[in-house]
């Protein structure tokens, strides 16, 4: 398979039960192995990991059975050839993080959390990545007077130091998103990420990753967002999927609902050679309606959608391009564009 270049990778959580806030799982939990494989089999390079996906149950194991247990995850990797892309410490789930983990009012709860991403910068080391990435689940309100929002932004800038400062090779990525599960999230946008990485003791090691679906949820254009971080040198990974619409988040297939809009996140992705800088990350989800033997196919269909994006890229006349911007002519621009999506 021809992939121009680029390494792609999606999570073992893109592979799930389909358990929904409404009803319970509809398939049974495929094997991480069994993952592994589908991975390899579909042409993926690379998995995302959750600290706990590489290591169950890390809250209750010791610093040496965390690297033994990582260092068996690491062997497995190897075995299949493949990478882990980052590591993202699961600060939403347990008990300690309901009122957030950087940002909960329980200093007790904040220091659960920073040892805990402590120890996913320890997996990371030993799975061979030097990325960590920040989704920022909790670190929100339901109601806006519930915490002071200046000492939490400030919260976040000290976790994030306290991680540069715990491994000098550490790189950590932010991945903004608006809202889910919060009402509204401190570290909505880009934009925000990067501010805060620029504060932070280390700016060149703090990058940000790109969701589709969360630019989208926070109603903005995902290429757009990748285009700002790109033009700081800053956008370091992705995860590729799509949105319909300001719904809960949805994970589509990637290119699924707006086929325009994963044109231009693959073109400005493409234009500024991203393959020579970071990973195609997926983070999409199967639709609950799909029987378990046929529960793989939206990752397909995105690393697909992706590879036939960047063919219609490169396809396009950039010379025409360059002299419909000089004439202004963008409605034959628009038509250049849509003629070339439908082929
Ligand atoms: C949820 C996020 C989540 C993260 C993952 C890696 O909305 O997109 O899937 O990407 O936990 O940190
Ligand atoms: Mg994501």
């Amino acid at each position: 398979m021809e992939k121009y270049g680029y390494k792609f990778s999606f999570g073992p959580w893109n592979i799930h039960e389909g358990a929904d806030p409404f009803g319970p799982p509809v398939r049974p939990s495929v094997p991480f192995a069994e993952k592994l494989a589908i991975l390899k089999d579909l042409g993926f390079d690379a998995m995302q990991f959750h600290d706990d996906d590489a290591v169950p149950e890390l809250d209750n194991l010791s610093a040496a059975q965390i690297r033994q247990q990582a260092g068996a995850m690491k062997a497995l990797l190897d075995d299949h050839g493949l990478t882990a892309e980052f590591v993202a410490p699961r600060l939403w789930e347990h008990p300690m993080t309901i009122d957030g983990a950087f940002t909960a009012n329980d200093p007790a709860a904040r220091a659960y959390a920073i040892d805990r991403a402590r120890k996913a910068v320890d997996i990371a080391r030993v799975l061979g990545t030097d990325l960590m990435v920040l989704w920022l689940a909790r670190e929100g309100t339901y109601l806006r007077e519930a915490k002071d929002a200046v000492r939490a932004t400030q919260q976040l800038l000290e976790a994030v130091n306290a991680l540069l400062d715990y491994d000098p090779d550490l790189r950590i990525v932010i991945e903004p998103k608006p809202n889910e599960p919060m009402d509204l999230a401190y570290i909505p946008t880009i934009g925000h990420a990067l501010a805060l990485g620029m504060q932070s003791n280390d700016p060149s090691r703090v990058g940000g990753l790109i969701e589709s679906a969360h630019a989208v949820l926070a109603g903005l254009d995902p290429a757009d967002e990748m285009s700002f971080a790109l033009a700081l040198g800053k956008l370091w990974s992705v995860h590729l999927n799509d949105q319909n619409g300001l719904k809960y988040d949805q994970d589509r297939s990637f290119g699924s609902v707006n086929l325009r809009r994963a044109f231009n996140q693959v073109r400005v992705l493409d234009e500024n050679r991203y393959w020579e800088i970071g990973l195609v990350g997926l983070d999409v989800k199967a639709l609950r309606t799909q029987p378990p033997e046929l529960a793989a196919k939206h990752l397909r269909n995105s690393l697909q959608m992706f590879l036939r994006l960047v063919e219609v890229v490169r396809s396009l006349d950039r010379q025409r391009i360059d002299e419909l911007r000089v004439a202004r002519d963008y409605e034959e621009l628009d038509w250049l564009v849509v003629q070339a999506l439908m082929g």
